[in-house]
């Protein structure tokens, strides 16, 4: 079946939604088409009723990397327009982000390499994590002056706690896929090659089960575990728009972009 998007592919088969984010080169990066379309995808995915679990991978080495700083590179060079990041989070993340969580089918991330900023918080959203063993998470948003979002600051604090959290928040180190199993943000952890088979499994016998039962039971959990995902989205888009603003953000993009270490002043 042909893909009727540019940045992903879709296939319908035995009740599963697989859909790949299909960036490559960028490690599968959120640039603005990528995100209507993987948007679009969970849209139909609640329509469709031959959909009863959609499965969510990367392709190539990376699972996602988060917002694509190429596309924005423009507003970081002298003369650019600054990114209104409230805006930008508001039209392009926290919609997609709150389509996850109020599908009420099961989304399962297949976490196949890196998952960095709002690549993290993608694979945080969904219901269930299974992970490549040399996968791994790096909140990255503090590495470029950025506070954390697309809900990671829930999803994450629910998932490991708060000193845990913050410390991922604030230092951006890697968390390879077998610690994560440990502190219970990944359901499983498999070999690289084994990953594709064994969350296709897992996504056909969700897929084969009650449907409507499954879907209430997250509705149920979501109303205990995230019922307050609007107000934290809308935070914290306010607090990224503080952040977007900031010399370490710009220094912390072009930084990335010069593949250089950046120099934070504090301000
Ligand atoms: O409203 C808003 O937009 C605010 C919202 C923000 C949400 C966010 O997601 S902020 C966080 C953005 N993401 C990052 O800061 C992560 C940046 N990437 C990295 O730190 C590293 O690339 C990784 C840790 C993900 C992987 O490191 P490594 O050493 O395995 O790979 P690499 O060599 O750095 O990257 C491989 C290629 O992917 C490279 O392309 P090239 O130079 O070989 O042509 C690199 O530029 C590209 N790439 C990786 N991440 C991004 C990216 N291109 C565009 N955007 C990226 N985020």
């Amino acid at each position: 079946m042909s893909s009727p998007f540019s940045t992903l592919t879709v296939e319908s088969a035995r009740g599963v939604l697989a859909v790949t984010l299909n960036r490559p080169d960028a490690y599968n990066a959120f640039n603005e088409q990528m995100s209507v379309e993987l948007a679009a995808a969970f849209k139909n995915a609640q329509r469709d009723d031959a959909v009863r679990c959609v499965l969510l991978t990367g392709a190539g080495k990376a699972f996602c990397a988060g917002q694509d700083l190429k596309e924005i590179e423009g507003s970081y060079q002298d003369g650019g327009q600054p990114l209104d990041f409230g805006a930008h989070l508001r039209r392009r993340f926290n919609p997609l982000v709150s389509r996850i969580r109020t599908l009420e089918k099961p989304v399962i991330a297949a976490v196949n390499g890196v998952a960095a900023g709002a690549g993290a918080s993608l694979a945080f959203a969904c219901d269930l994590r299974i992970a490549a063993r040399t996968a791994y998470f790096t909140m990255a948003f503090a590495g470029i002056g950025l506070v954390p979002d697309s809900a990671a600051t829930l999803t994450l604090l629910q998932h490991v706690g708060y000193s845990k959290a913050i410390e991922l928040c604030w230092l951006g180190e890697k968390l390879g896929a077998e610690e994560a199993a440990r502190l219970g943000l990944v359901n499983k952890v498999v070999e690289p090659e084994q990953l594709a088979d064994a969350a296709r499994e897992l996504a056909e016998r969700l897929a084969a089960m009650p449907t409507r039962a499954l879907g209430l039971t997250k509705r149920a959990l979501n109303k205990a575990w995230v019922e307050s995902l609007e107000d934290q989205l809308e935070y914290e888009a306010f607090l990224q728009q503080t952040a977007g603003q900031t010399s370490d953000h710009r220094e912390g993009v072009r930084a990335f972009l010069e593949k250089r270490r950046p120099k934070f002043s504090g301000t």
